[in-house]
């Protein structure tokens, strides 16, 4: 197939599967955004992993227990959209580990209190449902049957971060501090997670150009900045944002400028945890050797008996 036929099939809306050819770029480009999804999901099981045996009740650790493995889960089906374009998982990981591959830069930013947990499902994940709701029509197949998975679980994680949000600024008065504390902390690093603006990012031609990306990184935060600022007035929460404003001409909230060097520093390594996070993947990972070498020995040993 020629690059044009490519292109006519994808103006066609119609999917891109492992079997069909694509350009090599289309193919990188995937297997790039894809891994770096994967790899947020799976990090991203760290920030709230430190909570767990924090929870302040059974309830509260039963929820966060499950919204912890459902996060592992996401991680092994987009690891798994990942190995259909031609790469294994072991390279996967090796590129995380020597830094080549990115992960989100909202986990490099600790979790220092209980009404975090609420901050990171209630913006954290609200954000990644705004990305992944449109991510859903991309261009490739399984990425986008991964994300209409994904987003399910993701809607419920969401409610629980609201739920503790709501909960502690309605209740006593350290309690609604600690609530705004957590949000002032997580907005801005929240709205970063979209990305450079249109016009600073050089992914953005090319990933709608292929319909991987449906919406762009502004359109996208402009999005999730309109639906979260109703809920935080709701629960009667501040969004630290001082140029925050209904622009009625526009339809849409106008809000103030993110702190860019701060985001490029954070993506290139220097954020306040990224140290830390890599770490302790590269320690589970060496923790686990035995485990995946177990695995594999029990795979291999279940294929003999087949075979013969
Ligand atoms: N953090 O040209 P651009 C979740 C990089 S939610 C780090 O705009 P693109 C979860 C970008 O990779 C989070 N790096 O790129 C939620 C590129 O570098 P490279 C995961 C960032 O790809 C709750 C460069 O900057 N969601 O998992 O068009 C609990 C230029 O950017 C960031 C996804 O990954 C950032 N915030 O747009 C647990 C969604 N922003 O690769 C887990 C899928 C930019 O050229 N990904 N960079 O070296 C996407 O939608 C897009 O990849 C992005 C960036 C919007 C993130």
């Amino acid at each position: 197939m020629s690059k044009e036929k490519f292109q006519e099939k994808i103006d066609a809306e119609k999917k891109i599967e492992p079997k069909d050819w694509m350009p090599e770029a289309y193919r990188k480009h995937l297997i790039r955004q894809i891994s770096q999804h994967a790899h947020s999901e799976i990090i991203g099981m760290q920030p709230e992993g430190n909570w767990i045996s924090r929870a302040p009740s059974l309830r509260a650790k039963m929820i966060l227990l499950a919204k912890v493995q459902d996060e592992a889960g996401h991680g092994l089906y987009l690891y798994s959209a990942c190995e259909t374009l031609g790469i294994s998982r072991q390279e996967l990981i090796q590129q995380l580990h020597e830094g080549k591959a990115k992960y989100s830069s909202i986990f490099n930013y600790p979790t220092l209190s209980w009404a975090d947990m609420g901050a990171v499902g209630w913006l954290v994940d609200g954000a990644a449902i705004v990305n992944q709701v449109s991510l859903q029509r991309t261009s490739y197949g399984p990425y986008s049957r991964g994300m209409v998975k994904i987003c399910k679980e993701e809607s419920f994680h969401q409610r629980q971060g609201y739920e503790i949000m709501s909960e502690m600024a309605n209740g006593t008065p350290e309690q609604k501090e600690m609530a705004q504390d957590a949000l002032n902390r997580f907005w801005w690093p929240s709205i970063m997670m979209f990305g450079p603006h249109d016009g600073d990012s050089p992914r953005t031609g090319n990933a709608m150009k292929w319909k991987i990306k449906r919406q762009t990184n502004d359109e996208l935060r402009q999005s999730f900045i309109d639906k979260t600022v109703h809920q935080a007035e709701i629960i009667g929460l501040t969004i630290p944002d001082p140029d925050l404003k209904w622009n009625e001409e526009r339809g849409h909230y106008d809000f103030g400028e993110m702190d860019w060097d701060e985001f490029w520093d954070v993506v290139n390594g220097n954020g306040p945890c990224n140290k830390q996070r890599l770490d302790h993947h590269k320690k589970a990972h060496d923790d686990g050797k035995w485990v995946r070498k177990a695995a594999k020995a029990y795979s291999d040993k279940q294929k003999n008996l087949v075979k013969n």
